[in-house]
């Protein structure tokens, strides 16, 4: 850790007082859900870009899926380099509680970006995982509100749909289906949501799934894709079934697959988070706190909804998320 301690001591040796870190030296490792995924891509590049205009360094360091196990031993090698701070992803709220407990005990300021652990209210003396500085993500359960009420729209108020999902214990996603559902029982009552479909990231057991689905229910109408991989999965899905006539596809998140499949008229709606924006809020929030500001607990982030009447125009490309 290049710390804090390293230049105060420089500091008081020099007589110094209020001496800060030299920026240079700052150094932040930004830990995604996974490496490959756009949304981690685009998170990073925001990250970057603030990087830069602090004139700090950014690094980036994940595993290639979207799982504890493979999250942890890449956190304790990142953990083992002393960065000045994390910015993590954790993959799931509960697993991710000890590991992440190691670096805090290290000294290592954490900040959570895109999910979070415990119950997500940091810093509030409450639950196991109150430890991590702050928290910046989009507001989950909106925009699985915001899903319902497209979706709803879509179909006319009424028919089966379902959830495509990952797997339960993802802060993130877990969230969008509680809104999501509770959207639906609240304001749309002739709508029936079958049981969660969850396919562990793979769009392809997501396309499969749909399959599935639609051979017990040959009325099914929508499928609301609450992540990339399911969103893109769901829509091969219908895609592959000759569906996409009379199933809705509403996705969350917005790589350019997805923004095609809204173009061919596969997808119907997609709700575009703001990767670049949870990064770049996610360093400067890193800075303050190694500063010595006083940062909120959490900051959200908004939403962008992508569908066929805008899809194409000019403001809307700045929140496709980079391959
Ligand atoms: O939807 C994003 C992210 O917000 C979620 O936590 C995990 O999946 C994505 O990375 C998309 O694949």
């Amino acid at each position: 850790m290049l710390n804090l301690i390293r230049s105060t001591v420089f500091a008081a040796a020099l007589g110094v007082t209020g001496m800060a870190q030299a920026q240079e030296d700052i150094t932040i490792t930004l830990v995604p859900g996974l490496t490959t995924d756009a949304f981690y891509i685009t998170m990073n590049r925001g990250a970057q870009a603030a990087a830069e205009a602090l004139g700090i360094t950014v690094d980036f360091q994940g595993a290639e899926e979207f799982d504890p196990v493979l999250q942890t031993p890449v956190l304790d090698a990142v953990i083992a380099r002393q960065p000045d701070a994390i910015l993590i992803a954790p993959t799931d709220s509960v697993q991710m509680i000890e590991p992440l407990r190691r670096a805090h005990d290290a000294g290592i300021p954490v900040i959570t970006v895109d999910t979070f652990i415990g119950d997500g209210n940091y810093q509030d003396g409450a639950g196991d995982g109150d430890f991590p500085i702050s928290y910046i993500a989009s507001d989950n359960i909106a925009g699985g509100r915001m899903a319902a009420r497209f979706m709803a729209e879509q179909i006319g108020g009424e028919g089966k749909v379902y959830v495509s999902n990952v797997r339960p214990g993802i802060s993130t996603t877990d969230q969008r289906e509680e809104g999501f559902k509770a959207e639906m029982a609240e304001n749309y009552p002739d709508v029936e949501v079958l049981e969660t479909q969850y396919n562990e990231n793979d769009a392809s057991l997501a396309a499969s799934q749909f399959q599935a689905v639609l051979a017990r229910n040959p009325d099914i109408a929508g499928v609301f894709g609450a992540n990339l991989f399911s969103a893109l999965g769901a829509g091969n899905g219908v895609e592959g079934a000759q569906k996409s006539e009379d199933v809705t596809v509403i996705a969350f998140d917005a790589p350019k697959s997805i923004v095609d499949n809204i173009s061919s008229g596969v997808v119907d709606a997609a709700i575009a988070q703001h990767p670049a924006e949870i990064g770049y809020y996610g360093v400067v929030t890193a800075y303050a706190v190694l500063t010595g500001q006083s940062v909120p607990t959490s900051i959200g982030t908004g939403f962008t909804v992508i569908d066929a009447d805008n899809v194409n125009d000019e403001d809307i490309a700045k929140f496709i998320y980079s391959e």
